[in-house]
This record gives C-alpha cells, structure tokens and sequence, in this order.
C-alpha cells in the first residue's frame, strides 16, 4: 500500500513537473484567499475529525499543486528564486526521506560533512585563503544577514553575549538606500534600533556612493553613535546593482568597521568566468550572504552566512546543551556543528545543491548565470527598440534585474510630470491584476523612492528562451493597452 502511494504521488509529482516546463500551461490558476478559504470541488482546507482515504490524499495533493503558483515556469518572473531543477527536486525529496537533523554529526554524518565541504568551497570562491572562513546555512537571505549583525557585534563586544545590551554604546550600522530591508529588520530584533541603521545614498544606478558612507560615519560619529558594521550589497533585490566593493572596503578598514557582503543575489555570479569581476573586492568583507536558492536555482531553501573569522559563530552562539552537545562522544565533537547556529533543529539544505553541484559541476552552473544574464540583455534591448516601454535606468542590466515602465496609449503623448507619473503609478497594478487573472506569465512590481511603480523583470529560470521574453512583452500590450 505505502509503495502504491508513493508511486501515484510520485506520478503526480511527475506530471506537475511536466507541466511546468509547458509553455500551454498556466503559471497560475489564480483564486482570490476567500474562494481558496471557502473551497473548490472537492478541496477542502478543514481538518477531519475522521481519516481520509489514500485516495482523497492523492487528491488533496493534487489539487494543492494546481492552486499554487508554478515558480518553475518559464515566464515565472516574479521572484529571484525559480526554476525547477529536477536533479535539485531528487535532493529535496532525498532529504525528506532521511528526515534528520543539522545539529550533530551523531544524526547526520554525510549531511554534515557536505555542509562542511560545501562552506570550504563557498569561502575558497569568495576567495578567502585556506586557513580562513567559517559558516552555516540558515533559513533565508534575511537570516544569513542578521548573523552578520549578530556576529560583528560579538566581535566588538563579546561580553554582550551574557550581559546583555547595558554593556553597549549606541551603535550605528550602514547600508544603502537600495539594500534589502533585512538590514533594519535584523537591527530591530537585534535590539539595536532601526532607525540607528544610516541609509547611505546611491547613485542613479542603485549603487552605494563612497563618498556618501565615509561622510554617514563621521556625521554618525559627531552624534555620539559608535559606527560598527557596513552592510554592501552584491546584487540590490530591485535594480540589481553592486555596489563598489573594494572602495567600500578601504573606507571600512580606515575606519575598523565589520564589512559585510549580502549577496544573497549576486553571489550566483560568482561562479561565472564572465561576470564574477563584478564582485572583485568581496574576498575583504568579513562576512558575506549567499543564497544559492536564488541565482543558482537550488530549490528553496538554500542560503549560508559565510564568517571569515574561524570560530567567531561558535562563540557568538554556543551554550552547549549537555543533552545535545556531550564533550565525551566517541567521535571528533567539532563537527557538533549545530550549536553556531542560533536554531536548534535545523534542516538539511545542503544535499540538493550538493547533488547539483555534482551533476554541473561549477562550470555548469556558470553556463546558467551567463544564460539569465543573456536573457537579461535581451530583454533591455528588445526594450530599447519598443516606443510603448521604457527603462527604468538606461545602462546595461549588470544582473539579470530589467526595470521598465509600460506605457499605454493613452499617456504616450503626456509630458513628464506630476499628472503623468499619478496615472502612470496606476499602470503597473492593473497589468499585475489582470496577468494573475489570466494566468499566462508573471512579474512583480514595485515604485522606487521618486519612481512610480514599475515592472522588474528577474531571470533566475536556465529554462527561459527569447521566445519567453518576447511573449511577456507583447502580453503586457496586450493586458495594457487602454
Ligand atoms: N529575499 C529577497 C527576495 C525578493 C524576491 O524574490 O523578489
């Protein structure tokens, strides 16, 4: 009975699979939470008193799949994290079957000696030296970011730790206008303060400006607030922007500051011949976010917090639960890696990127950056051509980020100002609402600072063509057009 199960799940799962890379599929068949909430033939949401039959499992599984979102499709463009790899989904459903656990070598001895081999060959790309780098994979970009701010702080301050925030000056930390909100997240539950994290200006193109962070730290300074840590960003979530890394890096050590690097984003590229330089500096951040769920296209969740200090996370988090973490095992207990991590139980993420890793090797994953990034230019250029779009910012896509405006007819003879940026503003959200009504591709928007709301469109999906791009764009005339 269990392996007949298994099988039609598998079959399932299968045809789901099958579907998804069909561009007759729907990305979504979209329901508004009410209709989701209430019922669809024969799905329910309650919870029996009673079991159901195997059968009605299947259905249920069934039916969950064809009410989501299809994130492998490729005219899935709304998030940075997509694409269906199917040597990634036999890793997930690995993992599952062996249902452990990260904390110790006891309960997982292969899963974390992958961890431990993945975190080396991370920190050897990021281009730290052997004897150098530490890490853990944590849930999220937002969590690998907020270790950042949790370990630079034990670094200045390690007696925070037991005595709490009485033993701190008013610190301050930096990040730039474009970064990604987790900085201020992270420092409010920190307990630090969101509003002592200093918003440092970009220029057009998204990226921090130097000059504007060395005057931030002394302005932070003359305030009486002690600056601590600089958040840099490989990869701004909306424009895809990287800031300069190297002269952020000099204004950190003139100031012995914490240099972390989120690129959760852009870390992806990194394993590209083609673009890595854009990342050239990221070997001096003392710590750095990467979230191969994103770029790489492993299957959520799959994201590490890289420490290049050894044994920093360990101190910063360790309290040595003597039901967990006994002294006295048969074995080497340093590889108990679970107690840097602030979890306790904590899934295992890394198989499947381990399983892709194996399956293309780093030059394969090169090849998939450099095709979204293709994907990318082809899309800026088709826009370029079109009077019926316009970009955002007019230089060449670094990531595979593309920020444009559409224009319906009725606007395209309106000059610039405040009466066409209202109706402007408007756009974008009615083509959203009509795409999820209709199901055929998705894309997320979003304003920016003085920006009206605007498309950006993210390629993370080795599965999309020019076909799918030139598609997207004639299905927004389409939906647009007044
Ligand atoms: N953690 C940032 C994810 C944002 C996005 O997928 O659009």
């Amino acid at each position: 009975m269990t392996r007949g199960f298994l099988q039609e799940l598998v079959n399932i799962l299968l045809d789901y699979i099958s579907k998804s890379s069909q561009r007759s599929s729907k990305v979504l068949d979209f329901h508004h939470p009410h209709q989701l909430r209430e019922g669809m033939e024969g799905f329910s949401l309650d919870l029996p008193d009673q079991p159901e039959t195997l059968e009605q499992i299947l259905v249920d599984c069934r039916d969950t799949l064809k009410y989501g979102v299809r994130t492998g499709h490729p005219r899935f463009f709304n998030q940075l994290s997509s694409g269906l790899d199917v040597i990634g989904v036999a890793g997930e459903w690995l993992t599952s079957t062996a249902n452990t656990n990260m904390f110790t070598y006891e309960v997982s001895p292969v899963f974390i000696l992958m961890e431990d081999f993945l975190l080396r060959k991370m920190q050897s790309i990021v281009g730290w030296s052997d004897d150098e780098g530490d890490g853990i994979f944590c849930p999220g970009g937002t969590i690998s970011n907020l270790y950042s701010i949790l370990v630079a702080r034990f670094y200045f301050y390690p007696e925070v730790k037991s005595r709490g925030m009485g033993v701190l000056p008013q610190l301050a930390l930096f990040t730039s206008e474009h970064s990604h909100y987790s900085v201020k997240k992270s420092a409010a539950v920190l307990g630090m303060g969101s509003e002592n994290v200093v918003v440092v200006k970009c220029d057009e193109r998204g990226k921090m400006i130097p000059a504007e962070l060395e005057s931030a730290i002394v302005a932070a300074e003359e305030k009486g607030l002690v600056p601590f840590y600089v958040n840099v960003t490989a990869g701004t979530t909306v424009y895809g922007a990287f800031d300069p890394l190297n002269a952020i890096a000099d204004i950190c050590q003139r100031h012995t500051l914490w240099m972390h690097v989120d690129a959760a984003w852009g870390g992806g590229l990194l394993m590209s011949e083609r673009h890595r330089m854009k990342l050239q500096g990221i070997e001096r951040a003392w710590s750095v976010t990467w979230n191969p769920h994103k770029m790489m296209g492993v299957p959520l969740q799959c994201s590490a917090i890289l420490v290049k200090k050894r044994g920093l996370l360990q101190g910063c988090n360790e309290l040595g639960a003597e039901y967990l973490f006994q002294t006295d095992k048969p074995y080497d207990v340093s590889y108990d890696t679970g107690d840097k991590s602030i979890q306790c139980g904590r899934h295992v993420d890394v198989f499947k990127l381990w399983l892709m890793w194996k399956a293309k090797g780093s030059e394969g994953f090169g090849s998939q950056v450099n095709k979204c990034l293709e994907n990318a230019e082809y899309l800026y250029d088709q826009l370029q051509r079109r009077t019926d779009f316009e970009l955002v910012f007019k230089n060449k896509p670094e990531h595979s980020n593309v920020c444009f405006w559409y224009i319906p007819p009725s606007l395209r003879d309106l000059p610039p100002g405040h009466d066409r940026d209202i109706r402007l503003h408007k756009v974008a959200p009615r083509i959203k609402g009509r795409m999820m009504e209709k199901g055929t591709v998705l894309i997320g928007y979003q304003p920016f600072g003085a920006k009206v709301n605007f498309f950006r469109c993210v390629f993370s999906n080795p599965a999309t063509q020019q076909e799918d791009i030139d598609f997207l764009l004639d299905e927004i005339t389409r939906m647009g057009d007044d």
